[in-house]
């Protein structure tokens, strides 16, 4: 059998996999373009999780009280937590995760948009995790049907934290807006800021997605960005009525014939310079990344240097 045709019997082989929902797992064959692809993705997603520490982190001393402060330094510790199974997952690919810190760095790897907001105010840490964390387990519970066996597995853990962050982001907003009017205004103002950049989170309409089409059809993504934005819209909607706030987007209207809401349009001219690099805090973010890694050197070297020498005395012993 030539080579060609080798070739092309795996790759049969990998699509009846992929259609008989049997998980890929790393020492499986896989097309180049499929590893690629999911290193892509997954790399950017550990990102996400690691870059995404720093706006709450920010207000770790600000928090109004001891018990608020304790819920959210476990938040954030979850997020580290999000990041090094992805890593994981990733490195599983044949990526070093040096390689991947260098693309983060260097500015080559994407990180979720909305990490590039400031956050301004103690409700920004509500609305983050409402909406934000929100916006993620929608993206994420679909995910747990990826193909790839590690990165469906890290998604089911990571989905149960991310329902505990949803909810204290909630209850951060229902005690804010139960409180006084200053509060409230407070409120609002946060989910004004945070609504559209949540909507942003899925990515371009699935018109303008570049990877959607072969990521479907490998079972990498189970649901479009445009559908996944769609349940994120329609859930938020009489979440927003709840919370008795107004709701941002003046053209939301429930469509009866397609049962879901039909909304306003994204402002994709700022989607596409926050992740060209001129968001708010793009600069400041990865600045504070590369300043925490080179402060953290220590830490891996001592690392290495244990090992190795856990590594000797093995061989001494044997
Ligand atoms: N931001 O072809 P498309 C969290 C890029 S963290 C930035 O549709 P794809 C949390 C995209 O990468 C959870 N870039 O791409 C943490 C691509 O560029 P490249 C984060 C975006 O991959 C701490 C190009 O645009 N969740 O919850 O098929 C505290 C074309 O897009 C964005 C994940 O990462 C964006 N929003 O679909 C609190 C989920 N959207 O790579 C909370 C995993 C698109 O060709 N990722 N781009 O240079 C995914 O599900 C998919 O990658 C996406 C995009 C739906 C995001």
């Amino acid at each position: 059998m030539s080579s060609e045709k080798n070739i092309s019997l795996q790759e049969q082989q990998f699509m009846d996999k992929i259609k008989a929902e049997e998980k890929i797992e790393p020492k499986d064959w896989m097309p180049e373009k499929y590893r690629k692809n999911l290193i892509r993705q997954i790399s950017q997603h550990a990102h996400s999780e690691v870059i995404g520490m720093q706006p709450e982190g920010n207000f770790l001393t600000r928090a109004p009280s001891l018990r608020r402060k304790a819920i959210l330094l476990s938040k954030i510790q979850d997020e580290a937590g999000h990041g090094l199974y992805l890593y994981s997952a990733a490195e599983t690919l044949g990526i070093t995760r040096e390689e991947m810190i260098e693309a983060l760095q260097s500015g080559q790897a994407k990180y979720a948009s909305i990490f590039n907001y400031p956050a301004l105010t103690w409700a920004d840490m509500g609305a983050i995790g409402w909406l934000v964390d929100g916006a993620a387990i929608v993206n994420q519970v679909s995910l747990q049907r990826t193909s790839y066996g590690p990165y469906s597995r890290g998604m089911i853990r990571i989905c149960k934290e991310e329902s505990f962050h949803q909810r204290q982001g909630y209850d951060i907003m229902l005690t804010l807006v139960n409180g006084s009017a200053e509060q409230k205004a407070m409120a609002q103002d946060s989910l004004n800021r945070f609504y559209w950049p949540a909507l942003m989170m899925f990515g371009p309409h699935d018109s303008e997605s570049a990877h959607s089409a072969k990521s479907m059809e490998w079972k990498i993504k189970r649901e479009t960005n445009d559908d996944l934005r769609q349940k994120f819209i329609d859930q938020t909607a009489s979440q927003i009525e709840f919370l008795g706030l107004e709701h941002p987007d003046k053209d939301l209207k429930w469509n009866e014939e397609r049962g879901h809401y039909d909304s306003g349009e994204i402002d994709w001219e700022e989607f596409h310079s926050v992740i060209a690099g001129n968001g708010h805090c793009n600069r400041q973010r990865l600045e504070h990344h590369i300043k925490a890694h080179e402060e953290g050197a220590w830490v891996r070297e001592a690392l290495a240097a244990y090992n190795a020498k856990k590594q000797a005395n093995k061989a001494k012993a044997a």
